[in-house]
């Protein structure tokens, strides 16, 4: 049997949630190291590209959270056959690292300057990404891509969840339900989704 290692922060979201879930709906073991932030301030140095996610398929590491969404969704049947709706699906992946990049840099500033680099990304790419995933979604219907759930739906959900949440100083909490309140709607349906719940519900136990 195929020995997997998923190593990512020990938080029930971020990069790396949509591949355990998609483990999970695999019905597929994995090793779920988490490790703290500060463990990987001494490990960073050590890692691919200094990053997590790290996969290890019997020993042999690779990384790259889209490419590592694929081969998981692959297995849960959680990724398009159809190369259109492929197409779609890596649409969606591909622009939440893309807004990522743009928002991540933004965490190690304070004060104001946190202030107006947020509000600048709000009125600039966050805006500009939100419509630009509900044209997706729009195209796709209650989906983003293949007519049911994909990892694309996890991993966006995850994302507009993030945004609701207040925990990003200075994104309103509204913000998504202003631009895009179809975004919410599918974040909802994504996040009720048996493949979700039974994961949590197996993660509680
Ligand atoms: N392109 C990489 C980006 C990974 C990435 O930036 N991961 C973040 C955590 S979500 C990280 O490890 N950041 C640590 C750092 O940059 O020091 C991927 O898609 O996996």
């Amino acid at each position: 049997m195929t020995a997997y290692k998923l190593t990512y922060f020990d938080i029930d979201g971020g990069r790396a949630e949509p591949v355990r879930i998609a483990f999970h709906a695999a019905g597929v073991e994995f090793e779920d190291e988490r490790i703290s932030f500060p463990e990987f301030a001494e490990m960073r140095g050590s890692t691919r590209f200094n990053s997590l996610p790290v996969l290890e398929i019997d020993g042999t590491v690779a990384t790259q959270t889209n490419g590592i969404c694929r081969y998981v969704g692959k297995m849960a049947g959680l990724y398009p056959q159809d190369d259109i709706q492929a197409l779609y699906c890596d649409e969606a992946l591909g622009a939440i690292e893309d807004l990522l990049h743009r928002l991540v840099p933004t965490f190690s500033l304070e004060g104001d300057e946190l202030k107006a680099a947020r509000e600048e990304l709000v009125a600039g790419w966050i805006s500009t990404f939100v419509k630009g995933l509900a044209e997706i979604l729009e195209r796709g219907g209650d989906y983003f891509a293949d007519n049911k759930l994909t990892v694309a739906d996890l991993k966006v959900a995850y994302l507009i969840q993030w945004f609701n949440s207040g925990q990003l100083d200075h994104i309103p909490t509204d913000l998504v339900e202003q631009l895009a309140p179809a975004l919410n709607a599918h974040a909802e349906r994504t996040m009720s989704d048996p493949v979700v719940t039974s994961y949590y519900a197996a993660r509680s136990q």
